[in-house]
């Protein structure tokens, strides 16, 4: 195939040569045009490229053909990332914006004038004889009433992140040549840094990840991975976009996984969205498939596993989402044909998947993570784990060491799930019939439990978290608390966040169901898990829409609405009735305890709607009454 070149060998950068690039890439915006010309300048890059989806193969091409990435099989690639950049750096990443007005609690608010300069400094000259790949995008479905919020450019140095980015995002020129104020959109620049010398996680660290939110500019410098160099995903999608959703006053976007449940027997669709803090089964959540015994009522289709816009329609006062991503950056640990198929065949042959930081067979070209077979490959030749080192050659304390790293991922593109949403391109977005929210408990929370009061549930979302584990975390049983699981991706404070819920839910004529599950409950005894989990969370789910329209009323308790035992379809389920009992009981005793915590968290957001805090005293009063 003949390359469709957009390069200019920008080399003594003449004007003459840039422009020719940026007209033989078709780019006609001339604010972007004037954005690239001055980040060539100032980072140095000597040679500019614009990049579209249709690039993807050249691209992937020349990363092959330069040991960037390797083969894993038939249409299949792997990455390996620098050892020490592995995941997001929530300690080096900042919100900045010309306002003291806008520091919350979990945004690490920065002053602009301070961040801005900072970061330009470490930026100047750091891309010098490279490429610098301008990747014009879009965050949503073309025809979203969001665009206006969705259009972006990252500038990156990195030709794996350019390849990721066209995986994860819809890229090409076409999304900024014709927009309504063609000066609107997100300037994302990306600057790899001398990898090595950066001192990541010494006081000397020289990496910074900001988002100027009120320029609607991101910066960020020393990394080549993830959320840290993927800058449409979250630092867009989430950080950014939030941001602008409160500015505006238009919509939320959260971290959010967004569902369809469909039943054949009627026809009905109803939506389901919902956060989770992490490692809280997210991304299989979103994938999951309906269990056999109710497959062939009801199916279960894909939006996204990770974020969502919502707004209300004017015209029917429902709430829409989008999922803005194009793509689906999952984490490959415990992936397998029981916790995930779905995702198995999004990663399939020809799907031109990216693995990055897995296992790799440098014979078979095979790769493989842990849970993705019990036990790793017991012949080891070739097998190389995600540092590059053969399995042969362990040694000492390495033996036995993990053969992926713990946050492994796999970048694959939503058309290539395979249950994926036929409508999953609307720009509309699909109504949401109800908003769920998560977490990992090993006691206390219920299978489900629902909520129809919008500050009730906001007050939950606000006070979700995850288990923290004694040894890394802090004190066990005692949640790390995530609020909307959103802690690391806040960009306005918390009290204003709390009301923008509720001015933007509260505005809708058809208000969703809420609910806070929990597949995660164990026995105190001997630690089994009392939910069977995975495919049987459809169980709970169909309660929650069947009580949403009136056909079951559950059992009222002083934190929601739970199912009674006869109202779930437990047909070849499997959990065992003790297990069921417990999962449907609320231990007040337990929960007065979380509630003294609640209100130490709260209490840190300043101006927390008065409607939250007294969310907060009638459950705590309503608990106080139950006794117990
Ligand atoms: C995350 C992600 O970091 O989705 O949450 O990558
Ligand atoms: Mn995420």
């Amino acid at each position: 195939m003949a390359y469709d070149v957009k390069v200019a060998s920008a080399e003594g950068n003449s004007a003459g040569d840039l422009e020719t690039t940026l007209d033989e890439a078709g780019l006609k915006n001339r604010y972007v045009r004037e954005y690239v010309r001055h980040w060539a300048e100032h980072t140095g890059a000597s040679r500019v490229e614009v990049i579209g989806a249709a690039d993807d193969a050249r691209l992937i091409r020349e990363s092959l053909a330069a040991g960037e990435i390797l083969p894993a099989g038939e249409g299949r690639y792997y990455a390996r990332s620098y050892a020490k950049d592995t995941a997001r750096s929530e300690e080096r990443t900042i919100v900045a914006t010309a306002s003291p007005a806008d520091k919350g609690v979990y945004n690490n608010w920065h002053p602009s004038a301070t961040m801005r300069p900072l970061v330009e400094k470490l930026m100047r000259g750091a891309s010098a004889g490279k490429t610098m790949y301008v990747i014009p995008y879009l965050m949503a479905p073309a025809g979203s009433p969001l665009e206006p919020y969705a259009a972006g450019v990252e500038l990156t140095d990195h030709r794996t992140v350019a390849l990721h980015m066209i995986r994860m995002a819809r890229v090409g020129v076409e999304h900024v040549n014709n927009l309504d104020d063609p000066d609107t959109f997100v300037r994302g620049v990306h600057v790899t840094g001398d990898l090595e010398n950066l001192g990541q996680g010494t006081p000397e660290d020289k990496r910074y990840f900001v988002t100027l939110a009120d320029e609607r500019t991101i910066l960020h410098f020393g990394s080549s991975y993830g959320g840290n160099a993927l800058l449409g995903k979250i630092a867009h999608g989430l950080r950014q976009a939030a941001y602008d959703g409160w500015a505006s006053g238009e919509f939320l976007a959260e971290q959010f996984m967004l569902i369809g449940i469909t039943d054949k027997q009627t026809g009905r669709t109803w939506h389901i969205c919902g956060g989770f803090p992490s490692a809280s089964g997210k991304t299989n959540l979103a994938m999951m498939l309906a269990p056999n015994s109710l497959g062939d009522r009801y199916h279960v289709s894909f939006y996204g596993d990770d974020i969502a816009w919502l707004r209300v329609d004017p015209e029917d006062g429902k709430i829409y989402a989008i999922n803005p991503e194009n793509g689906v950056f999952g984490v490959a640990k415990d992936t397998n044909e029981v916790t995930n198929p779905t995702a198995l065949g999004s990663v399939a042959a020809g799907t031109g998947v990216l693995f990055t930081n897995v296992a790799y067979n440098e014979v078979t070209q095979d790769v493989w993570w842990e849970g993705r077979t019990p036990q790793p490959p017991v012949d080891v030749t070739g097998w190389r784990d995600w540092t590059g080192k053969l399995i042969s050659e362990r040694s000492g304390d390495e033996v036995g060491k993990p053969w992926a790293h713990p946050n492994s991922r796999f970048t694959t593109t939503l058309a290539n799930v395979p249950n994926i949403a036929a409508d999953y391109e609307s720009g509309q977005g699909v109504p949401i019939d109800a908003i769920i929210f998560g977490g990992r408990t090993r006691d206390r929370e219920p299978l489900i439990r629902a909520m129809t009061d919008l500050a009730e549930a906001v007050y939950d979302g606000l006070t979700l978290g995850a288990e923290a584990t004694f040894a890394a975390e802090g004190v066990d049983g005692q949640l790390r608390y995530d609020p909307m699981s959103m802690r690391p991706f806040m960009s306005y404070p918390e009290g204003a966040y709390a009301e923008h819920w509720l001015r933007i839910i509260g505005a809708a004529r058809e208000e969703p169901i809420f609910a806070h599950v929990n597949w995660f409950q164990r026995d105190p005894d001997d630690g089994h898990f009392l939910w069977p989990g995975y495919r049987d969370n459809l169980r709970p789910l169909l309660w929650l829409l069947r009580l949403k329209d009136g056909q079951v009323r559950g059992r009222q308790t002083p934190v929601g609405i739970v199912p009674t035992a006869a109202e779930l379809d437990l047909t070849e389920c499997g959990v065992r009735p003790e297990d069921l009992a417990k999962l449907l009981s609320i231990d007040a005793a337990r929960w007065r305890q979380e509630m003294a915590h609640r209100e130490e968290h709260l209490a840190q957001f300043d101006g927390l709607p008065e409607a939250i805090w007294a969310a907060h005293r009638r459950v705590a009063a309503a608990l106080d009454a139950d006794g117990d």
